[in-house]
């Protein structure tokens, strides 16, 4: 570690008020040299041992969440006013920011940046908007974005399932699924008609890697599935809207079906990829993303030694990190999560080649009158939710007031370490990470402190293959709506025009030099206070 966080520390650039659990870490960390500069080897295979070492630079982003001209999504029908024939939930997604018809500006954003790679996603509601029905228009509009891709040198990750689906797959109108499933419903996953929209998906992925598969060599099949099945079966506040979290009987078979639909896809992809686009030797790499966190023990909204707590935040990682990866890994699927798999599922086994991590935030849980019944037993400080188990954060300006969180980019060292130790034969990647915020310097903040905790895992014999900034430009923020701003680029709203941040520059030349310099960590970098967000922040990232 080195001495620049410890200027801060001391008041360089005038006093900084530090909390005392902050100022422990510091006295920790504090050193005598400036931090050296770190050099990225090339891009590299995603999954073959000549990857290891190399490093990729990306942005990250979904259909749902960026493209407009999507009225056969459930998330259009879910935010549509109800006067207008949807149902009115949270924030109308819209034409979103326009990233469907503006894809050609959103690419040479990318390639401006100096980036390798971008990881978008296929809108499955686009392709198949009726079931059975295919729209070829839809095709070509992705295979056009792929072949610019290619000849701007960008390298495409192409997510096939993040968080949206056709109306038929669930419609959220009737998601009691009064009448069983029918061909305009198959009623979602966890129901009667799961068995079939596992099908669906696989048929789905073959038919995308049969048309791409000479364009595409990187495939993701889902996206942060527990956090997506405990949005949208667990708690319902996205489609179709079912909350069954407080009764995980109820709940875990949609997740057992996720993770079929997974190893489905997995398969599709490899048998119907036979094509070695990049010619590195490999057709189809397929893995899949999970969402990450940082838990630490807590009761009263104080860090707890209670074992009960420290077991509970065991818990909590352990079915929100490894629950899935395990099933797909190794065949097997934990229905009681009791850290012991008991169900065979053979099909299920070898099914990931990488693993994406996606890193947002550090928060407390606790064991003290837990909200989540058994078997999890566990109240979770998530999305500003507080009640008792939230802690305080380990400096205000890690505060994120618009998601409710603490934004701790060093936490995502140890969740890497934890991974490689867990998989130690999966190779890894950082698939997003990023900070709501529409202040440019707190992107770059973020940007360099997720690169150099990276770089810390790596040095630890960590093997991460490279890093996506969340997101290319503002967004749909899901049931958030609008107001949290992910991008490297601001979008506004009212003309779609696009402006880049101080994070897009700075992360630019970071990627076009491969190189992050002494002087960017000492302006950005280190483990001290961030530059405050201009909006209330509290000691606990609750929302305000
Ligand atoms: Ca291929
Ligand atoms: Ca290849
Ligand atoms: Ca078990």
């Amino acid at each position: 570690m080195s001495i620049y966080v410890c200027r801060r520390e001391m008041g360089d650039d005038g006093p900084v008020k530090i909390s005392a659990a902050l100022a422990a870490l510091l006295a920790a960390a504090c050193g005598d040299d400036p931090p050296s500069t770190i050099e990225y080897g090339a891009m590299g295979s995603l999954t073959r041992p000549s990857g290891q070492g190399s490093f990729r630079f990306g942005a990250a982003t979904a259909a749902t969440q960026i493209e407009d001209m999507n009225p056969a999504t459930d998330w259009y029908l879910w935010t549509q006013p109800v006067s207008e024939g949807g149902l009115g939930k949270g924030t109308f997604v819209g034409d979103a920011v326009k990233g469907y018809s503006k894809v050609d500006e959103d690419l040479a954003l990318v390639q401006s940046l100096g980036l390798d790679s971008y990881r978008f996603s296929i809108e499955w509601a686009r392709i198949e908007p009726v079931k059975d029905q295919i729209d070829e228009a839809a095709l070509a509009h992705y295979r056009t974005q792929l072949e610019t891709m290619k000849s701007m040198g960008i390298k495409p990750l192409v997510t096939l399932h993040h968080f949206s689906n056709p109306v038929w797959v669930m419609d959220p109108r009737d998601s009691a699924c009064t009448s069983g499933p029918s061909a305009t419903n198959l009623c979602g996953f966890g129901g009667p008609g799961g068995a079939m929209i596992v099908e669906e998906m696989g048929a789905h992925a073959a038919l995308i890697a049969q048309r791409f598969g000479d364009l595409v060599d990187e495939w993701g099949t889902v996206n942060e599935p527990f956090i997506y099945m405990l949005a949208a079966y667990g708690i319902g506040n996205f489609p179709p809207g079912k909350n069954t979290i407080l009764n995980l009987p109820a709940f875990l078979p949609a997740v057992r079906d996720y993770v079929a639909a997974h190893a489905a896809m997995y398969k599709a992809i490899k048998a119907n990829d036979t094509i070695d686009a990049d010619g590195d030797g490999n057709a189809a790499d397929v893995g899949l993303s999970m969402s990450v966190a940082s838990w630490h023990p807590s009761r009263g909204n104080m860090p707890s030694t209670n074992p009960d707590d420290v077991a509970a935040a065991e818990r909590i990682t352990y079915i929100m990190h490894y629950l899935f990866v395990d099933a797909a890994l190794n065949g097997t699927f934990d229905g009681d999560v009791d850290g012991v798999p008991e169900e065979q599922h053979p099909e299920w086994a070898n099914t990931i080649d990488w693993l994406g991590l996606q890193y947002y935030f550090r928060a407390g849980v606790s064991a003290d009158r837990p909200l989540i019944p058994a078997p999890a037993s566990l109240t979770p400080c998530i999305g500003g939710f507080d009640v008792g188990s939230c802690l305080p954060a380990l400096d205000p300006t890690y505060c994120v007031p618009t998601m409710g969180y603490e934004g701790w980019s060093d936490g995502i060292e140890q969740i890497i370490l934890d991974h490689a130790k867990r998989y130690p034969n999966l190779p890894l990647s950082v698939t997003e990470a990023g900070i709501a915020t529409s202040t440019g310097k707190r992107r770059a903040e973020n940007v360099v402190r997720v690169l150099e905790a990276t770089e810390r895992a790596r040095a630890a014999g960590a093997d991460v293959r490279g890093y996506y900034h969340w997101s290319l430009t503002d967004n749909f923020e899901w049931a958030e709506g609008y107001v949290p701003k992910f991008g490297l680029y601001a979008v506004d709203r009212s003309t779609f025009a696009r402006t880049a941040s101080e994070g897009a520059t700075v992360f630019g030349e970071i990627a076009k030099s491969r190189t992050l310099t002494t002087a960017q960590r000492e302006t950005y970098g280190g483990s001290g206070p961030m530059t405050p967000d201009p909006q209330f922040t509290n000691e606990f990232c609750t929302k305000p």
